[in-house]
């Protein structure tokens, strides 16, 4: 093959990849504890004769989709198409049985994967059992965009901590909002977008002074999707009943320090050690729970927590056209910028630990 056809074969498993990574990203907010994966058949000719993605956790995987999808008259394809998948296929029998042997099974003799399933019982075993059965299998394909789509996944099983984002809003001079008293600082294309993202996690997080000052719902109602669980700090027991937090909307834990019978029965109370500021053995506790993702909602004292422990993976920061003249101080983020958007008179950025996000590819 000379260079310029290889170019042209590597754009077009790239397009096809690409692909897998569209299809994947339908599972998103359903998937959890399971990665988003997205497969595709492409049959002769570049013709897609196949397409699937993992739609909820305990259905079947990207891959039996993609097969079950090929229309009767293009069966006999399949044993000559390529099966393009964003993530290595499991060998292992937990929900469902392992895609490695229904790859097999169906006859397919090529596999071009994107990212490693890390997971302890595959990690690298998928792709070694496929080869010994003589499927040719090419790995790494677009890797970034790859580990990306699994990352959440693979921080949860090498980790065993949620994927943490960070996210806050601050004036145009670096406040977060006026001491006793909340100030809206996003605009209501903001506020759909952060709605979105609490529809994608499996939960957020806030600490005790937001809960009692804004006394926010952390629910999704601008905007379509489900409502994720409610977690907040509480140490001495001192938030009031009142509070939406407890209104029994929406599954909602406290970490805290006291006794369960300080809370209002539509809470469940985990009770743990909370005099350090490292935030490390609270998301093991989550984890322990399948929280496979976590979004950080504030305040101050929390996000800093996280941040100078360097226990995040991604921070989501507005900067709004407003000026406050005074208030609590942002918290600084260090990472690699990779996402910027402008949303009216908002600024959106979005950070990459790298420090701490090495791990999960
Ligand atoms: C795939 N394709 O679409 C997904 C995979 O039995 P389960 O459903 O809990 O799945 C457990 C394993 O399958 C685990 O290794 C997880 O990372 C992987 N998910 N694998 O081949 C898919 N969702
Ligand atoms: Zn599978």
């Amino acid at each position: 093959m000379n260079e310029v056809h290889r170019q042209q074969d590597q754009e077009l498993l790239a397009a096809f990849m690409r692909r897998t990574f569209q299809l994947g990203r339908l599972g998103k907010g359903s998937v959890s504890p399971n990665p988003m994966v997205g497969a595709i058949l492409r049959g002769k000719h570049n013709k897609i004769i196949g397409e699937g993605w993992h739609r909820r956790h305990g259905d079947a995987h990207a891959e039996i989709h993609a097969f079950r999808s090929v229309k009767p008259d293009d069966r006999h394809l399949i044993p000559e198409s390529t099966l393009f998948v964003s993530l290595e296929p499991c060998c292992i029998f937990g929900k469902t049985p392992p895609c490695t042997q229904a790859i097999i099974d169906q006859g397919v003799k090529k596999v071009v994967l994107s990212a490693i399933d890390r997971t302890a019982a595959v990690a690298g075993r998928g792709v070694h059992i496929l080869r010994d059965a003589g499927v040719e299998v090419t790995t790494g394909t677009l890797p970034e965009m790859g580990r990306e789509l699994a990352a959440i996944r693979n921080t949860f099983v090498t980790q065993a901590i949620p994927f943490v984002f960070l996210k806050f809003a601050h004036s145009a001079d670096g406040f977060l909002g006026q001491k006793h008293g909340s100030v809206p600082l996003s605009n209501p294309f903001n506020k759909r977008l952060v709605h979105r993202w609490r529809a994608e996690v499996d939960a957020i997080l806030v600490g005790t002074e937001t809960a009692l000052i804004d006394n926010p719902r952390l629910n999704v109602r601008h905007g379509p999707g489900r409502n994720p669980i409610r977690i907040v700090i509480d140490r001495t027991g001192r938030l009031p009943h009142h509070l939406h937090l407890f209104d029994g909307t929406q599954p909602t834990w406290v970490l805290t320090e006291q006794s369960a019978d300080r809370f209002p029965g539509t809470v469940e109370v985990i009770q743990t050690d909370l005099s350090s500021s490292d935030p490390s053995s609270w998301l093991r506790i989550l984890a322990e729970r399948r929280i496979t993702s976590l979004m950080v909602e504030g305040g101050a004292r929390l996000l800093t927590s996280f941040l100078t422990h360097h226990r995040w993976h991604r921070a989501a920061v507005t900067r709004s056209a407003a000026i406050l003249g005074n208030g609590v101080p942002a918290p600084s983020v260090s990472g690699q910028l990779v996402h910027r958007q402008r949303m009216l008179d908002n600024e959106l950025t979005v950070w990459r630990n790298t420090r701490f996000d090495a791990e999960d590819s």
